[in-house]
């Protein structure tokens, strides 16, 4: 060290025992928290996560190639993981959440399981192909969004003849944190039949829900809806955009929720959706929940910090906690996001600026 050099003699000899008493504790699995304090207990939250987009073209190119040379039966789930640069080999987008892309091509199914873990799919391509929760298909349309709440039975497949890719958004690192992960698998690869395809909706996707009593028919801990069709979401963004002020920091956003109790869809995990028109900017924003956001439709840029993105449709691109993002429209810009919020307000954790 440079200035080791240019200390007194005193002090040189203490950072000398200092230097020993780390190594000699090392053995004992002890380290000093005065050389690390500040990093663990940060003035703000300094995410190792970075700013980061995914062209969806070129992720496409490899999960086909990947669909030609490895099953779906052989892969269990055929995926490519999005990686954040800032923290590879963590299977992590943020620290908090997973993101990756599946491919179900014609004829395929992913074998009935289920897991701790909470898991949203949101449908970037294709038509027809099903997730069966508990044994109740959703027949997934471009840009529906499904919920595979966690401990919940679900299984996928393709009957139609066209692939079918849509974003596996998931909680894996919470659950890696807490060490409470348990997954098992159904002897069948497919739930039987417990209900017709729109079944749940019925029932809960039209502001209605079961009148209380009926305890069989309450999934308590997560969303009973688990089908938020594209078809409904894009129509309400729209008629909000007919008739409401424009928030300047969002623009014109709602949140996905759990009919039963309007809170957000999952345990961990929140999702919005948001619709800018064109030639408008948002002033910058910023909240600790690192999110994953998906262009549905038009073209823009979103500014985080120093850095700006191009949007294309269906490119992802991530957020880190507590860096500004501004989103500017070319023209009409849709994206849908999904976070950890769920998780942080419950912990009290949750915070965001606006400037
Ligand atoms: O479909 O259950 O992308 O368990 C990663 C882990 C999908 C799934 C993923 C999973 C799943």
């Amino acid at each position: 060290m440079e200035t080791a050099t240019r200390l007194d003699p005193a002090s040189a000899a203490r950072n000398q025992q200092l230097k020993r008493l780390y190594v000699e504790m090392a053995r004992d699995h002890l380290t000093p928290l005065w050389e690390s304090l500040h990093s663990l207990v940060p003035p703000e939250p300094a995410s190792p996560a970075r700013t980061h987009l995914w062209s969806y073209g070129a992720i496409r190119d490899s999960l086909m190639r990947a669909g030609s040379l490895i099953s779906a039966a052989e892969a269990e789930r055929r995926v490519l993981i999005l990686e954040n640069p800032g923290i590879p080999g963590q299977s992590a987008i943020t620290p908090s959440l997973y993101a990756g892309l599946q491919l179900i091509l014609p004829g395929e199914v992913a074998r009935c399981h289920r897991h701790s873990q909470c898991a949203l799919r949101f449908v970037m391509e294709g038509s027809g192909a099903f997730t069966a929760l508990d044994g109740e298909k959703a027949i997934m349309q471009p840009f529906d969004l499904v919920l595979t709440p966690g401990g919940q039975w679900h299984d996928h497949g393709n009957p139609t003849d066209q692939p079918m890719i849509w974003l596996d958004g998931l909680d894996i690192p919470i659950v890696r944190l807490f060490d409470a992960g348990f997954a098992e698998r159904l002897e069948e690869d497919a739930h039987p039949e417990t209900a017709p395809p729109g079944n749940t909706l019925a029932r809960y996707g039209n502001n209605l829900r079961p009148l209380s009593g009926s305890t069989a028919d309450t999934r308590p801990r997560n969303s009973a809806l688990f089908h938020y069709p594209y078809s409904q979401w894009r129509a309400s963004l729209d008629s909000l955009a007919a008739n409401a002020a424009i928030d300047p920091h969002l623009g014109h956003a709602l949140e996905f929720v759990n009919p039963a109790d309007g809170g957000p869809i999952m345990q961990t995990i929140s999702a919005h959706v948001r619709l800018l028109p064109a030639g408008f900017e948002t002033k910058p924003r910023r909240s600790t929940d690192g999110t994953v956001f998906v262009v549905v439709e038009g073209s823009g840029e979103a500014r985080v910090g120093d850095r700006t993105l191009s949007l294309q449709p269906r490119d992802l691109f991530v957020v880190p906690s507590w860096q500004s993002l501004s989103l500017r429209a070319n023209r009409t810009l849709v994206v849908f996001g999904y976070s950890d919020a769920a998780a942080q307000q419950k912990l009290n954790l949750y915070r965001e600026s606006r400037s």
